[in-house]
C-alpha cells in the first residue's frame, strides 16, 4: 500500500511534469499544496468522482487557479473522468486541462478560478447558496441540504480587495460549512511577500467572525487534518486554517523560491526532483497502488447512495418540495412560467404606467417573486435607489437567512458572490447597484458571462439624467462597455412594458447573464400591438412608423421618449421618419437578415439616440449615419437641464437628421 507522502508526492510528480511538457504553468502551489490536498481529498471531501453533478457534493474551489495542476491531479487521482491524455496536453488547445481551471471544461471544477480572489469569493457565493437552501428546503430530521465549501487560496487572494469584501460578509453571516485554506508561503511574483504584504491575516480573519486556525505545518499530515476537523466543529463561523508551507517543497534548487511560482522547473531541476523525492517513475506513469490509494469511486458512490435514500425519504414525506427542489437544481422554471410572463406583459401594455423604468423593474419584481421561490436579490447597499426588493422578501440580516441580500458597499463581491450562488444551482441571483458603479464589479460580470451563469446585474441611474450627483456618478461609456462582453446581454428598455420583457428575458436565458440599464427619473409610455410585444423579444423594432420614411430615429431606454416627440417635429417639417425602439442590440443582432432589413431597411438614413459615447451605434447607422448621444463625462445639475445643455433635444435630433439628408 502507498504511503501518504508517496500519495501526495503523485501530486507533486504530475504537476511539475505536465508544466514541464507544456513548458508553461505554474509547479509552486501544487507542489506547495499536495499535502494538504491530499488530506482533504481523502480523508474530508464528501463527493462522487462518477457524478460531479450530485446536489449534495462537497465544493472544491482553487481559488489560486495558477495552481491548476493540484486541482487537475486530485480529480484524475481520485477517478473523475479526466484520463491521463488530458493532463498530457495540460494548457493546450481543446484539452479539458486549461491554463487556469475553467468552468465546463474538467468534470468537478466549480468556478473558473485564475482572476485571484474571485475564487474565495464564488465560494462564500456557495456557502451563502447552501444555507440559504438548506433554509429553505431541510426540515427536522431531513437534512437534504448539508454539505461543505472548500477553498484554497493563497497570498495574492488575500491581497485582493474582493476577498476583504466577501470574507468579511462569510463572517457576519456565520458560514460554518465555509472553510479555507491559506497556503501561507511567504511568496508570490516578486519574491519574498514582507516587502508588500505584511497583513496580520489571522487577526484580520478573526475581526471578520472567522474561526482562525493558526500556524498549521501544511506538509504534516496529522495537523492538518487535526485543523479540518476542529473546523468542522465549528459550526457557527467559517474556519481560515493558517497553513505554512514551502511553495515548489521538493524541488533542491528552487523550493521556497518565487522561481517556481510560475514557470517550468527545467528538465535538470525536475531530475533532481524526482531524486530528492524519491520518486522513481517516468512522467506520468502512477503506480497502481497509488492509483488505489487515492481512489474514491467506491466511496463516492456510497455516499451518494447513502444521500439517494435521504432524499427518497424526504420526498415521500414532502413530495412537493423534494419536486421543487429538484426543478431548481436543475435550473428549470415553473410549469405555469410561460403562462405567467405573458400575463404580465399584456397587464403592463393595458395599464400604461408612466414611471422610472428602475421603478418599472420594481414592479415585475415584485410580481415574479410570486412565481420565482429561487429569486435571491439584493443590493450593494442602494436598495431604495435600486428598488430592487418587495414585499415578499425576507431580509438576511447577521446569520438569520432569508431570501433578499445587502451586501453592503461591495459591488464586485457582490458580483463574485452572485456567481458562486449560480454556480452552486438552486438561486437566481440578481443585484442592483448604480450603474456607473458597474466598473467597481466590472470582472465579476466578466466571469458571469465567461462562465455563461444566469446572474442579473441591475443597474439604475443610467445616464446623465442621474442628475445632481454629477459626472462621478453618471455612466457614459458604461453601457455600450458591457455591450463589449461577450455573452452579457444588456437590455436599457424604454419604458415599463419593454422593462417587463428585459426582465422575463433575463429570467428565462439561463446560460447568460443579463444587464439591466435603467432609469433613475420617470419616462413615457407606448402602448404596443402584439406585433410589437413580439419585437420587444427581437431586441428592435419599428415602434413608429409610416410611409415613405426618409429617416430612421433608432432609440434606446429615457431616450425613446425623445425618438417620438422628435419624429413628430420632423413631420411638422414635412419629413417623414420611424422610430425603431432598440433596447438589446445582442438580440436584434441574433435575428435573421430578413427581420433586420424590415426594422433598418438598407438604404434609408440612421439617426441614433442614446445618451451615452456614439461610437458602438456607428455599426447600426453607418458611416453615413449620425448619432445624438454624449462623448464628454456629464456635469452636476437637474438631470433634465442636463438632457437639453447636452443636446438631447427635439431641435437638436431634428439638426442632426438634417445634417444627413
Ligand atoms: C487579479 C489578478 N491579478 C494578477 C494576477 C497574476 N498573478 C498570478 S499568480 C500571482 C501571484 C500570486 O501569489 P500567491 O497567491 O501567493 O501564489 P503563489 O506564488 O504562492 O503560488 C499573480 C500576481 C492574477 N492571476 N489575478
Ligand atoms: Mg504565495
Amino acid at each position: 500500500m502507498a504511503s501518504r507522502q508517496e500519495l501526495a508526492n503523485a501530486i507533486r510528480a504530475l504537476s511539475m511534469d505536465a508544466v514541464q511538457k507544456a513548458n508553461s504553468g505554474h509547479p509552486g502551489a501544487p507542489m506547495g499544496m499536495a499535502e494538504i490536498g491530499e488530506v482533504l481529498w481523502n480523508n474530508h471531501m464528501n463527493h462522487n468522482p462518477s457524478n460531479p453533478d450530485w446536489a449534495n457534493r462537497d465544493r472544491f474551489i482553487l481559488s489560486n487557479g495558477h495552481g491548476s495542476m493540484l486541482i487537475y491531479s486530485l480529480l484524475h487521482l481520485t477517478g473523475y473522468d479526466l484520463p491521463m491524455s488530458e493532463i498530457q496536453s495540460f494548457r493546450q488547445l481543446h484539452s479539458k486541462c486549461a491554463g487556469h481551471p475553467e468552468y465546463g471544461y474538467a468534470p468537478g471544477v466549480e468556478t473558473t478560478t485564475g482572476p485571484l480572489g474571485q475564487g474565495i469569493s464564488n465560494a462564500v457565493g456557495f456557502a451563502m447558496a447552501e444555507k440559504l437552501l438548506a433554509n429553505q428546503f431541510n426540515k427536522p430530521g431531513h437534512d437534504i441540504v448539508d454539505h461543505y465549501t472548500y477553498v484554497f487560496m493563497g497570498d495574492g487572494c488575500l491581497m485582493e480587495g474582493v476577498s476583504h469584501e466577501t470574507c468579511a460578509l462569510a463572517g457576519t453571516w456565520g458560514l460554518g460549512k465555509l472553510i479555507a485554506f491559506w497556503d501561507d508561503n511567504g511568496i508570490s511574483i516578486d519574491g519574498h511577500i514582507e516587502g508588500w504584504y505584511t497583513d496580520d491575516t489571522a487577526g484580520r480573519f478573526e475581526s471578520y467572525g472567522w474561526h482562525v486556525v493558526r500556524g498549521v505545518d501544511g506538509h504534516d499530515f496529522e495537523a492538518i487534518d487535526k485543523a479540518i476537523q476542529e473546523a468542522k466543529s465549528v459550526s457557527d463561523k467559517p474556519t481560515l486554517i493558517c497553513c505554512k508551507t514551502i511553495i515548489g517543497k521538493g524541488s533542491p534548487n528552487k523550493s521556497g523560491s518565487h522561481d517556481c511560482h510560475g514557470a517550468a522547473l527545467g528538465e535538470e531541476e525536475v531530475a533532481l526532483t524526482r531524486k530528492e523525492l524519491g520518486w522513481e517513475h517516468d512522467p506520468f506513469v502512477i503506480p497502481q497502488d497509488i492509483y488505489d490509494g487515492w481512489n474514491q469511486k467506491d466511496k463516492g458512490q456510497q455516499s451518494e447512495a447513502a444521500w439517494n435514500d435521504k432524499f427518497a425519504a424526504y420526498e415521500k414525506e414532502f413530495p412537493e418540495l423534494a419536486a421543487e427542489f429538484k426543478r431548481r437544481m436543475a435550473n428549470e422554471l415553473p410549469a405555469d412560467w410561460q403562462q405567467k410572463v405573458d400575463a404580465l406583459i399584456k397587464e403592463t401594455n393595458a395599464a400604461g404606467d408612466k414611471v422610472a423604468t428602475r421603478k418599472a423593474s420594481q414592479n415585475v419584481i415584485t410580481k415574479l417573486a410570486e412565481t420565482l421561490p429561487e429569486f435571491v436579490g439584493g443590493s450593494a447597499d442602494l436598495t431604495g435607489s435600486n428598488l430592487t426588493s418587495c414585499g415578499s422578501f425576507e431580509h438576511v440580516s447577521g446569520k438569520k437567512p432569508g431570501n433578499y441580500i445587502s451586501y453592503g458597499v461591495r459591488e464586485f463581491g457582490m458580483a463574485a458572490i452572485m456567481n458562486g450562488m449560480a454556480l452552486h444551482g438552486g438561486i437566481l441571483p440578481y443585484g442592483g447597484t448604480f450603474h456607473m458603479f458597474t466598473d467597481y464589479m466590472r470582472n465579476g460580470m466578466r466571469m458571469s458571462a465567461l462562465m455563461k451563469q444566469r446572474v442579473i446585474y441591475v443597474l439604475t441611474h443610467d445616464s446623465i439624467g442621474q442628475g445632481e450627483d454629477g459626472p462621478t456618478h453618471q455612466p457614459i461609456e458604461t453601457t455600450s462597455g458591457l455591450r463589449f462582453i461577450p455573452n452579457m446581454e444588456v437590455w436599457r428598455p424604454g419604458d415599463a412594458t419593454e422593462t417587463a420583457v428585459a426582465w422575463t428575458q433575463a429570467v428565462a436565458n439561463t446560460s447568460n447573464p443579463t444587464s439591466l440599464v435603467l432609469t433613475r427619473q420617470g419616462v413615457g409610455f407606448n402602448e404596443r400591438t402584439d406585433e410589437q410585444l413580439e419585437g420587444i423579444k427581437k431586441g428592435g423594432y419599428v415602434l413608429c412608423d409610416c410611409d415613405d420614411y426618409k429617416v430612421i430615429l433608432i432609440a434606446t431606454g429615457s431616450e425613446l421618449d425623445l425618438a417620438m416627440k422628435s419624429c413628430e417635429a420632423l413631420k411638422a417639417e414635412g419629413i417623414a421618419s420611424r422610430v425603431v425602439s432598440m433596447p438589446c442590440t445582442h438580440a436584434f443582432d441574433r435575428q435573421d437578415q430578413a427581420y433586420k432589413d424590415s426594422v433598418l431597411t438598407p438604404g434609408v438614413k440612421r439617426v441614433s439616440i442614446e445618451a451615452g459615447v456614439t461610437d458602438y451605434w456607428t455599426k447600426y447607422v453607418g458611416l453615413d449615419g449620425a448619432s445624438v448621444g454624449i462623448n464628454t463625462y456629464g456635469e452636476s445639475a437637474p438631470g433634465g437641464k442636463l438632457f437639453e445643455h447636452f443636446g438631447f433635444t427635439v431641435e437638436n435630433v431634428v439638426k442632426t437628421v438634417k445634417s444627413v439628408l
